[in-house]
């Protein structure tokens, strides 16, 4: 997949292209059939496939606050994207000035004109342009005299219940709720965390036996506290482990971290970027009476997390 960040860098419109436009946050199912059907169809045409997001998302530059954690930050959504064989992302740098080209400027100039836009695939409730005055039937309107074609996305025709049960707000509310199963079907992958590992309190491993990376967070949506296992990597090495979110309340000093035991490894990675994917919940932090039986419920997780995995 070829990425483009400036516009400007584009210097002759693509052959046929095919669009789909939008934030894709999570990069979930519905989001990859959108992707599959600008793959379809660009094939269909000998053109090529395009995806347009945008970064930082419109929200955050629209609204100075409320706005929702993302799901998957640029990197990762980049990185998705790129699985799913588009040809090319381009990214658009969002700003007010952006936000204020009228529905026509952006269909006609940018998307005809610049990319040279055949065919746009949309979901079912797409907008855009200034105060979001552009819809599907703005974009119907447009196409004969611009000379391209609007597919209303398949999935979405096929089975509307469908794709209304798929949305990135409800990916949000599972992973916030510790559901992490459901969160992986709407995903079509688990939920993934991404941050570097930090120096923790070192208690883990000194007093309790049982080391932890602590994982600084880089991504916004963090899963509800609680014991989960995992898998993950770090170095470009696959590993499994289980993770703790929360506060650790048997100890003072109630500060919120989430850290993962990784199995079988005693490498020092202080400082290393580290890939967190969970798989499933096993249960609620609790504040033990004794550190002992803190160490025997840890281990308890440790086999619980070791059998899921094995699954
Ligand atoms: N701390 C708690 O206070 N209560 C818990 O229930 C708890 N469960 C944990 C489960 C696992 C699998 C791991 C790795 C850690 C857990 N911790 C818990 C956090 C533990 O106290 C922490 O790793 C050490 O204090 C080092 O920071
Ligand atoms: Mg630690």
């Amino acid at each position: 997949m070829r990425i483009i960040d400036n516009i400007d860098k584009i210097h002759e419109p693509f052959k046929n292209a095919v669009i789909t436009i939008g934030n894709f946050d999570g990069v979930h199912i519905g989001h990859q059939a959108l992707f599959h059907e600008v793959i379809e169809t660009a094939e269909n045409m000998g053109g090529v496939s395009i995806a347009m997001t945008f970064d930082p998302h419109p929200i955050r530059v629209l609204k100075q606050n409320g706005h929702p954690p993302l799901i998957t930050l640029y990197e990762q959504k980049a990185e998705l994207i790129g699985r799913t064989h588009i040809d090319v992302l381009i990214c658009i740098p969002f700003t007010r000035e952006f936000a204020a080209l009228s529905a026509e400027e952006f269909v006609g100039d940018l998307l005809v004109g610049k990319i040279g836009m055949k065919a746009i695939v949309v979901g079912g409730d797409y907008s855009f342009g200034k105060n979001r005055e552009g819809n599907i039937d703005a974009l119907k309107a447009y196409a004969p005299k611009y000379g391209f074609e609007v597919i209303v996305a398949d999935w979405i025709r096929m089975s509307k219940a469908f794709a209304d049960r798929i949305s990135s707000t409800k990916i949000r509310e599972l992973v916030t709720d510790g559901m992490m199963e459901q969160a992986e079907k709407m995903l079509g992958r688990y939920y993934q965390i991404r941050g570097r590992v930090v120096t923790g309190r070192d208690r883990g491993g000194k007093l309790l036996g049982i080391p932890t990376a602590n994982v600084n967070l880089q991504d916004e949506l963090c899963p509800k506290a609680g014991i989960y296992a995992v898998t993950g990597e770090c170095r470009g090495k696959p590993f499994k482990g289980v993770a703790n979110i929360g506060y650790s309340p048997t100890f003072e000093n109630h500060e919120f971290t989430v850290e993962v035991h990784i199995f079988d490894f005693d490498d020092n990675i202080y400082g290393e970027k580290i890939l967190v994917n969970f798989i499933k919940r096993i249960r609620d932090e609790v504040k033990f009476s004794s550190i002992p039986e803190l160490i025997d419920q840890i281990k308890k997780d440790i086999a619980t997390a070791r059998e899921i995995l094995s699954a």
